[in-house]
């Protein structure tokens, strides 16, 4: 209506303006200028102008949505400065630079281009590698890490055919997952259809979701392309049956979110945004704990696992959120979800803990702990994780999750971590003072992670804790050299005579899980070792040789028998994680360097949030 108004306000005025009064003029005129007023502002007000305001603004700044002091609560990190100014201020350092040399151009089409971060070529092929180097932060700040290897080994021939063939891996998963199972979870390689597992309820597209971040990073173009387009299609969050709050945030969430910081492409974090909106009644306990389980189409119900001590929820459930909800309020300016897993974290604090441990069961409802089963391994791993990633995350703000982590990790070592006879180091597990000597596959993303905390380490510890992590690291290779397969069993054990092998028939198999390799690249990024490229290219031939099948990759049920008997599935962490892992070990340092980016535990890639975000806000305006 107000356009109407405005373009037939000119009509017939030149013609009657000479026959009024010099007063009738005036006030005639007052009133044209007060309309060309209203039509400018309606330019740019009205929700639909936001095209015409860029180009009046010639400017691609994020509108601003005023929050500021309701980040209240969340942590000194959010509320310092407005969450949404901080989530802008990313992602115009984030485009910083490339929009100034090449234009709005997508980081997809750097790759294309084969333009690095330096402006140097990648050299050969397209690969997008160097595309993502240093992260959104080299942008802004214009410095690189240093390089703690010189600059040929990266170039080295091996290292690029062995990035090669894992890229040619992920292709193959890829190819036969859209061939065969396409728009469902994941792909059964043998059966050659549609693998549906029970932690998504109705929700669809795991495999796609999972592996977007780990396609653009490859540079496969053609296929990410195929995985947006289905995004932007087909995902959709309301279904029926109940989700893992776990499973979805980490893979659907942080997939999103990982896709929309790489590609700044606003139909990722749309999505994220709508599916953390989704999640949130899931916190509406007496405690603030969450559920491990809720319903999409009822929004308000909740239930946990009937398995978990009396009704509890998972340590490693409700404690690995943090990253993913953090983020979400970075994106959508919305400090809740920041909120909810902060409030996660002042329970836990308030908690008494037995050894300074935490056990793996707590209730959503008395905010009591459930059994005292401890361990870094499955139910207890990645809380541990998300607590230094945290504090990495925050750039090295957030002092609570650095205190909490340093002092679990002291308990950790002192309850938990033992040498077996023949000199192996291994963490254990606690089930109410007794230990049970095994080790899960699980437990070895903890060398990784051990790597990971060492320079932070309070009280000179920082050299034990690297001595540790490549102990651990030692002890899960052997977990896969003592296997006909070379694959690693589901758990190990250093009792009745065993040494990081698998006495059980249910603790033989191996899912396609990461966390072996996943501490390998750690390990390498952070000592050059080069023995954990090689056991990194052992995993590859060991996984050639034992899980690839006709149609894609499949997990195997026993380590140490050469007979294939395959589990018919491909699971959709395969894409994200362990291929992913494994091109990033035999990438140049610069590719996602821990600097700038920290892994979810689905090893999706989310960009440290930086102390100064408020002050580049203020530089970039300049
Ligand atoms: C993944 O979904 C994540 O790494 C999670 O933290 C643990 N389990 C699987 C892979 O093994």
């Amino acid at each position: 209506m107000i356009r109407k108004l405005c373009s037939g306000s000119g009509l017939g005025l030149g013609s009657r303006f000479g026959s009024i009064r010099l007063s009738q003029r005036f006030v005639f005129l007052i009133f044209l200028s007060a309309l060309v007023t209203v039509c400018f502002g309606a330019i740019f007000f009205l929700p639909d102008s936001l095209r015409l305001r860029r180009f009046f603004l010639l400017s691609t700044e994020p509108q601003r949505t005023d929050i500021a002091g309701s980040g209240q609560g969340v942590g000194p990190r959010l509320a310092a400065a407005s969450p949404h100014r901080q989530a802008e201020a990313h992602i115009r350092s984030l485009w910083r630079g490339k929009e100034d040399r090449l234009g709005k151009e997508s980081l997809l089409d750097l790759i294309r281009q084969g333009v690095t971060e330096g402006g140097r070529r990648v050299t050969g092929d397209s690969e997008s590698g160097a595309a993502v180097n240093g992260g959104p932060v080299e942008a802004s700040n214009g410095h690189h890490p240093p390089s703690l290897e010189p600059r040929a080994q990266s170039t080295d021939q091996d290292v690029r055919s062995h990035r090669e063939k894992v890229k040619e891996m992920m292709k193959f998963a890829w190819d036969n997952y859209r061939r065969y199972a396409w728009g469902t979870n994941e792909l059964k390689p043998l059966s050659k259809n549609g693998h549906a597992s029970g932690l998504f309820g109705g929700l669809l597209g795991a495999t796609i979701v999972d592996s977007l971040d780990t396609l653009f990073i490859m540079g496969l173009q053609e296929e990410f392309r195929e995985a947006r387009e289905w995004v932007e299609n087909n995902l959709d969050f309301n279904v029926n049956g109940e989700v893992s709050l776990f499973e979805v945030t980490i893979r659907f969430v942080g997939g999103l979110l990982s896709a929309y910081y790489l590609t700044g492409d606003e139909l990722f974090k749309a999505k994220a945004i709508e599916l953390g909106e989704k999640l949130l009644p899931d916190f509406n306990t007496p405690t603030g704990i969450p559920w491990a389980l809720i319903k999409p189409s009822q929004w308000l119900v909740g239930r946990n696992w009937g398995w978990a001590s009396g009704g509890s929820s998972i340590l490693a459930e409700f404690g690995t959120l943090h990253l993913e909800f953090v983020h979400l309020s970075e994106v959508s300016g919305n400090p809740k979800f920041a909120e909810k897993v902060m409030a996660i974290r002042k329970v836990l604090n308030r908690l008494e803990k037995p050894h300074g441990l935490y056990p793996n069961y707590l209730s959503p409802v008395t905010g009591h702990w459930g059994q005292h089963h401890v361990s870094i391994g499955g139910l207890g791993d990645s809380f541990y994780e998300y607590l230094i990633k945290a504090w990495l995350m925050s750039d090295k703000t957030d002092e609570e999750a650095k205190t909490m982590y340093y002092e679990a990790l002291q308990a950790i070592e002192t309850n938990l971590v033992r040498k077996s006879a023949s000199g192996l180091t291994y963490i254990a597990e606690w089930r109410g003072g007794i230990l049970d000597h095994k080790m899960g596959h699980l437990a070895c993303f903890s060398g990784g992670m051990l790597a990971m905390g060492a320079d932070d380490a309070p009280a000179d510890q920082s050299k034990h804790y690297m001595e540790l992590a490549a102990e651990i690291t030692v002890t899960c290779h052997e977990s896969y050299k003592r296997s006909a397969t070379k694959l690693g069993p589901e758990a190990f054990r250093f009792d009745g005579g065993a040494d990081a092998v698998a006495t059980r028939m249910n603790d033989k198999y191996y899912i396609l899980r990461p966390e072996v390799v996943e501490t390998y690249m750690h390990m390498w990024r952070f000592t050059h070792d080069p023995r954990y490229r090689e056991w990194g290219w052992e995993a590859v031939q060991a996984l050639e040789q034992h899980c690839r099948v006709d149609a894609g990759f499949s997990g195997i049920r026993d380590v140490y028998s050469n007979l294939p008997h395959h589990d018919d599935v491909q699971q959709s962490f395969f894409l994200a994680e362990t291929l992913k892992y494994l091109y990033v070990l035999f990438s140049e340092d610069e590719l996602l360097s821990p600097e700038h980016w920290v892994f979810n535990t689905e090893a999706h890639p989310l960009p440290v949030i930086r102390r100064n975000t408020q002050e580049q806000v203020i530089t970039n305006d300049q």
